[in-house]
């Protein structure tokens, strides 16, 4: 086995701690000896213990002369525990290999120096790339001061997202919805305006898939004007509830929403709405390092406006639902979605930079 699979195994490891263990990064860690994996850890839930405190304790004596696989550089600072490089040392760890320097002011750099001043062989690097992407969260977070965003869209395939009476439940089936509460998991948090709290009535929780650590659900709303007797509001206590509102937010609304229980995070406006950079500024001071965007329309469009989509996950159902007056389709009369004739996917092929999806009814 190579440095990289060994690395693989790592990622595929701190991977699991995607969504669970903000403000801190999901790191994984393998220690091998002669061949064999003596420890194995992820971050723990909230950020702590490290990765590298877990795979040690596991492996106990066995660590002594081990190399240690790590996705980022062990911390050199401390924090409510020693530092990992020093944990490292101090097991008798021979050689430490590393995916990414860490960016936080506190160890960048440090940590690999103190490795290599103690005497052991580091190699940094092995495979960045994959790392850069399973930690764009923690990396954005730090170094652009804003949380990584995912946007889901669920559209027709021409791209609407609600017929053109509003009726946008469900355009998906099932295994998508069941697909997009597995990806709310490892988002640290999900987002959605209030207008779509309003339409919809969402709770935005994680649903049936076990006990979970429940992703923070954010609404931004500029006035807090949201349904105070639905969904949100009889479902604080399934897990946090922020709400991101301008200056402009009724006293008494305010007053109602912290009563229940709900964080309240004022942030400033622009053109008349809260502005999309201030808001992810402040989700970053509060630790949040990946968020799931899940509309509706102006939110999304804010966010794409300014630049700040990372990333998006585009879900296509078989059918078309036009509209008058909208470029793309005109009207086709369908006003409920079961009106809409539903196709069905017969193929889904990339073609250069574009995907060809056949349906057939
Ligand atoms: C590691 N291994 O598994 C993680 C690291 O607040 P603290 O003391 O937990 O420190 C948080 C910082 O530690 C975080 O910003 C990042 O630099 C690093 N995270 N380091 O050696 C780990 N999660
Ligand atoms: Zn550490």
């Amino acid at each position: 086995m190579s440095d990289a699979d060994h690395m693989a195994h790592a990622l595929s490891l701190g991977r699991r701690g995607l969504g669970r263990v903000w403000p801190n990064p999901a790191v994984g860690c393998v220690l091998v000896r002669d061949g064999r994996v003596v420890g194995r850890g992820v971050t723990q839930p909230g950020g702590r213990p490290h990765a590298e405190r877990v795979a040690l304790d596991q492996a106990g004596e066995a660590a002594q002369g081990a190399t240690a696989y790590v996705t980022l550089e062990p911390c050199a600072h401390h924090g409510q525990t020693p530092p990992c490089a020093a944990a490292l040392v101090q097991a008798g760890v021979s050689r430490v290999v590393t995916a990414l320097e860490d960016p936080d002011t506190r160890v960048s750099g440090r940590g690999h120096a103190r490795l290599r001043e103690a005497g052991l062989n580091v190699t940094t690097g092995v495979l960045a790339d994959v790392a850069r992407w399973d930690q764009a969260g923690f990396l954005s977070r730090v170094v652009r001061r804003r949380p990584m965003v995912t946007l889901k869209l669920a559209t027709s395939l021409d791209g609407r997202i609600a017929t053109a009476s509003g009726e946008s439940r469900w355009i998906t089936g099932p295994e998508a919805r069941r697909a997009v509460h597995a990806m709310r998991l490892n988002h640290d948090a999900v987002l959605v305006g209030g207008g779509t709290a309003r339409a919809d009535d969402p709770r935005l929780t994680v649903r049936e898939m076990g006990p979970v650590r429940q992703p923070v659900r954010i609404i931004v709303s500029q006035r807090l004007i949201l349904p105070e007797e639905g969904e949100l509001a009889r479902s604080v206590d399934e897990g946090p509830l922020w709400l991101i509102h301008g200056d402009g937010a009724a006293e008494e609304r305010r007053a109602f929403w912290a009563g229940r229980g709900a964080r309240l995070i004022e942030a400033p406006v622009s053109r008349g709405q809260v502005c999309p950079t201030e808001m992810l500024n402040a989700l970053a001071t509060e630790g949040v390092t990946r968020v799931f965007c899940e509309g509706g329309g102006s939110l999304a469009a804010s966010l794409l406006e300014a630049g700040l989509v990372d990333r998006i996950a585009l879900f296509s159902a078989g059918l078309f639902l036009g509209a008058e007056g909208h470029p793309g389709l005109g009207a086709l009369g369908i006003d409920r979605l079961a009106d809409a004739p539903r196709y069905r996917l017969k193929q889904h092929r990339r073609i250069g930079a574009d995907v060809l999806s056949l349906w057939s009814l």
